[in-house]
């Protein structure tokens, strides 16, 4: 008896209902203005890294050019990296953090 018979045959490969959704990077930059200790702040304040962490991507930054901070979604990503170069501008610092879609 064929599947097509007993009519019971389990249907192929349904779409998945829900979404992943895309993730995207908070990426710190680096600059020559910046106070350290602002950095971390920020990085403790914004995205509540512990001291430590904080002091660690901050220093990757400095000597890298750059350092993901976090991947999540592109709604947090934005808020979050916003929050960040609200805080820098108000301070007067050059401050900056982009955000980018992971691949
Ligand atoms: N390079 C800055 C300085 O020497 C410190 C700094 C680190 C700035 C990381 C930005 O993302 C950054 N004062």
């Amino acid at each position: 008896m064929s599947d097509k018979d007993t009519g019971l045959a389990p249907r192929l490969k349904s779409k998945p209902k829900v979404e992943k959704p895309k993730l995207y990077k908070v990426i710190l930059l680096n600059d020559d203005y910046t106070p350290r200790e602002f950095v971390v702040m920020v990085l403790k304040a914004v995205f509540r890294l512990s001291a430590d962490v904080s002091q660690r991507v901050m220093m990757t930054a400095h000597r890298m050019g750059s350092c993901v901070i976090v991947v999540c979604t592109r709604d947090v990503a934005e808020t979050k990296a916003k929050e960040a170069n609200d805080l820098a501008k108000q301070a007067g610092f050059p401050l900056m953090l982009a955000t980018e879609p992971e691949e």
